[in-house]
């Protein structure tokens, strides 16, 4: 039987701060070359300005290296950017929405599945979450609606406390889910925020059976599977037994350094689904 599972590892244009989890930095040509050789199948961008960059140039490299834009992730909108789909200033949160309908037309050349994660802020105060959710949400739909035209895959991805008090945990954000105007989102799951926010991670994965876009790999320490506590047999048998079939990527720290780190995922992958 085909296998199903692509794997995937996370590449930047620009060189990121220490602590940034993206193992292949400083060149996206050079990031799919180098993913190419170590025999991943597919890259997640993580790119600050979609832009800035020529989608037929990208799908160039993506023919030339046998590499699929699987992803397109737009967490630099909000660390190098500062845009947040949440901001109290409404020129912001427009300029965040502007900047996510450019990821999702960029994204629709590839057919990527195009990611939310910080870029929907933070809200810092309990008493006004529900204010914030509803803001977001007010941004959303419409990004939803947009998406869903373009043929563009989304993912919402549940992140842990210390990125952002909106949406933590897999259950509140596939509740949040629910909501009108909001079905038409998928989930990006995060092994690194499932092992801090959630119960079960087996449990997670099942709730969201046909409705995972997109995976992350990342140990408890943000990096390659098997370096710290995430229980990755049960992540493997998790995957397999909803079967899922899309990319696993590797947003781990480029530690100890990038390639001993990819080639320590990729070992990982290779000896769960095979090849
Ligand atoms: C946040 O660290 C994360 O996991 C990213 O995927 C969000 O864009
Ligand atoms: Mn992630």
């Amino acid at each position: 039987m085909a296998r199903k599972i692509r794997y995937g590892i996370a590449i930047s244009q620009e060189i990121l701060s220490e602590g940034a989890p993206v193992p292949f930095q400083g060149g996206i040509a050079e990031g799919m070359a180098k993913a190419a050789t170590m025999g991943f199948d597919c890259v997640e961008l993580h790119i600050r300005n979609p832009a800035s960059f020529d989608p037929e140039l990208l799908a160039r490299y993506s023919d030339e290296t046998g590499v699929r834009i699987a992803a397109i992730g737009t967490g630099l909108e909000y660390g190098f950017n500062g845009l947040s789909l949440t901001s109290d200033d409404p020129s912001i949160r427009e300029k965040a929405a502007e900047r996510m309908r450019e990821h999702i037309d960029l994204a629709a050349h590839f057919g990527a599945v195009v990611f939310l994660g910080l870029i929907r802020g933070k809200c810092g105060t309990r008493a006004r979450l529900t204010e914030y959710l509803d803001r977001l949400a007010d941004q959303l739909v419409p990004l939803a609606a947009y998406a869903a035209e373009k043929k563009v895959p989304t993912g919402l991805e549940p992140v842990a406390y210390y990125f952002s008090d909106l949406l933590n945990t897999t259950d509140e954000t596939l509740d949040y889910l629910a909501r009108p105007g909001l079905e038409s989102i998928g989930l990006l799951l995060d092994t690194h925020h499932m092992f801090l926010e959630d119960k079960s991670m087996e449990e997670s994965f099942r709730k969201c059976a046909g409705r995972i876009t997109h995976v992350h790999i990342s140990d408890s320490n943000r990096r390659y599977p098997g370096a710290g506590n995430v229980d990755y047999d049960l992540v493997s048998r998790s995957l397999d037994g909803i079967g899922y079939c899309g990319a696993v990527s590797l947003e781990i720290l480029p530690a100890p350094t990038a390639d001993e780190a990819a080639r320590k995922g990729i070992a990982w992958m290779r000896d769960t689904w095979g090849r």
